[in-house]
């Protein structure tokens, strides 16, 4: 990996946000600098912790391991370590490692010379995290309202959660969420696909560009997006999806507190339904 004939190209000093040369170098393929170095602090402390929490018991069953946050009672404040102690602090070590590596994202992006939209992109990643480990329980009074780290724990406080508001499907932002994950999935399967079939013709068969590819959309639908255009629509389509993911659920518990389903009768109050 040292003697690559582009290596100068990206090999390239300066970019830093703090601590100017100190951390500007790199080990292997790898770039470190600050950010990189406090991503691997959280990340392996982190995981040293889960480690500490799941050794505690009741099962080293992967399926079955359980790191839950603190009871409801103890509030906003800290918990013994075996109580919900350890969840907390693991919760600040994925708060930090996330945190970080968007940050290693900025440096790399400024760098190279390149915009931030990878770590803009990633921000909403991060965004959704912290409202459901940090912003939620903080707007609900307790860290016990964040969600337990396990496989299947995760899975069944989800549905727990849900289930607290009757039916989630009738959560409008929840509505949003779903309609921007499908809709990326579709976007996505069209230009992979798309993609695929342009640039990867069977052997002996010439490469085929944005020509084709506009014009097979041209064809289909009247209209193609286009090429800048399509990467675009993936960034949108995603970082909405993962913004009304938050917004879904801050808003359940926080702002609402009764089943979604009722959320509606809004709708069926109107005057207008009355005459
Ligand atoms: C396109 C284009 C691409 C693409 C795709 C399209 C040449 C390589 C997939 C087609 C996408 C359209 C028409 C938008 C669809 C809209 C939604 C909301 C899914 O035109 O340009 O570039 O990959």
């Amino acid at each position: 990996m040292a003697m690559l004939s582009f290596e100068p190209k990206y090999r390239t000093r300066g970019g830093t946000l703090i601590g100017g040369d100190l951390f500007d170098f790199w080990v292997g393929p790898l770039w470190v600098g600050f950010f990189g170095v406090t991503a691997a602090f959280f990340a392996i402390l982190g995981t040293l912790l889960i480690v500490w929490a799941a050794a505690l018991g009741p099962t080293w069953n992967i399926w079955r391991i359980n790191i839950a946050p603190p009871d409801i009672s103890y509030g906003l404040a800290f918990a013994p370590l075996r109580e919900g102690g350890l969840w907390q602090l693991i919760t600040v070590c994925a708060c930090g490692a996330f945190v970080s590596w968007a940050l290693r994202q900025v440096e790399i992006a400024r760098k190279l010379g390149m915009g931030l939209h990878i770590p803009f992109a990633f921000s909403f990643a991060i965004l959704a995290y912290f409202t459901l480990v940090v912003f939620r329980p903080l707007l609900m009074g307790a860290w016990g309202y964040g969600f337990p780290y396990g496989i299947l724990s995760h899975l069944d406080w989800v549905s727990n959660t849900g289930y607290q508001y009757l039916h989630f499907h009738y959560n409008p932002a929840h509505m949003i969420a779903i309609s921007f994950f499908f809709t990326n999935a579709l976007a996505l399967a069209l230009h992979g696909s798309l993609i695929l079939s342009a640039a990867n013709p069977p052997k002996g068969e010439v490469v085929k560009g944005a020509e084709q590819e506009n014009g097979y959309f041209r064809d289909v639908i009247g209209y193609s997006i286009g090429t800048l255009g399509i990467h675009r629509l993936g960034v949108f389509l995603a970082v909405s999806a993962a913004f009304w993911s938050a917004v879904c659920i801050i808003i359940s518990g926080p702002f609402w507190t009764r089943g979604w389903p009722e959320w509606w009768s809004w709708w069926l109050n109107l005057p207008m339904w009355s005459h």
